[in-house]
């Protein structure tokens, strides 16, 4: 697998974690504070931000789909990938934007590859393909014990709904992400303050746009 391709114009930032980790409520502040700062700043989501998306989304998270093969769900969540890379995200990046997705890779690597156990060199693969190997200047992942993240719920769609054994591979497969590429990732607790979450996500956002 390739080292990946990293836009030159513009930042992306991307967030990850389990079920109830806070990635929504950090992703927001995150593009408030930026907005803030003057930055022109797009936040987008996986699964769904596109007109095919949300069909898609429809069909892997809504519990009246049943049953699915792995790989179907897996090439369901490439093909959203696909549509949100060529649609929302590089325009964006091509713009000179700051872009913050709520999920990307990452995520099917560990939801479809850790947790539904599929060789997760060949999902690997699907998802790269499908996104033109574009990777985030920066990860910031929320990791918590799975129990927490999915008591801050109550319904439970198609995945959350997997059992606790399922979650608790997701959450490794985040962490041993991230551990093999600390330039590009920061880990933080998602049990602490929702404020301290977010001024160390913006210390290390500074830096890169220091850089940039
Ligand atoms: N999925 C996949 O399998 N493969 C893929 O490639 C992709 C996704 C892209 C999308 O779900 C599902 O698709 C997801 C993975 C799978 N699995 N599931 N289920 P989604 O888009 O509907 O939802 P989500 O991405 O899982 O996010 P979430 O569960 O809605 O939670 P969150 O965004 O991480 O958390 P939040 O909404 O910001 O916060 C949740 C609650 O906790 C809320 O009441 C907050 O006020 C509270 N909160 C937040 N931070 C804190 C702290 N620090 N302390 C205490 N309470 C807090």
């Amino acid at each position: 697998m390739s080292a990946g391709v990293y836009a030159e114009q513009g930042l992306f930032v991307c967030f990850e974690g389990g079920e109830g980790a806070g990635k929504s409520t950090q992703s927001r502040l995150l593009r408030d504070w930026l907005v803030e700062r003057g930055e022109t700043v797009l936040l987008t989501f996986e699964p769904g931000d596109t007109s095919v998306g949300k069909e898609l989304r429809r069909i892997v998270l809504d519990p009246a789909t049943g049953d699915l093969s792995d790989r179907t769900e897996a090439l369901l969540y490439a093909a959203d990938k696909a549509e949100h890379v060529d649609h929302v995200v590089l325009p964006a990046l091509a713009r000179g934007e700051v872009v913050i997705t709520d999920r990307y890779v990452d995520s099917t690597l560990a939801y479809q590859g850790a947790g539904r156990t599929l060789d997760v060199a060949q999902v690997e693969a699907v998802a790269r393909w499908a996104t033109g190997d574009l990777r985030p200047h920066l990860t910031v992942v929320l990791d918590l014990e799975p129990q927490t993240g999915l008591d801050r719920f109550t319904g439970r769609d198609r995945i959350e709904g997997q059992s606790l054994e399922f979650h608790q591979r997701v959450r490794q497969g985040f962490l041993g992400l991230a551990a093999a590429d600390p330039d590009h990732y920061v880990v933080l607790d998602a049990r602490a303050p929702i404020e301290d979450i977010a001024s160390a996500i913006q210390q290390r956002v500074v830096t890169l746009l220091e850089r940039s």
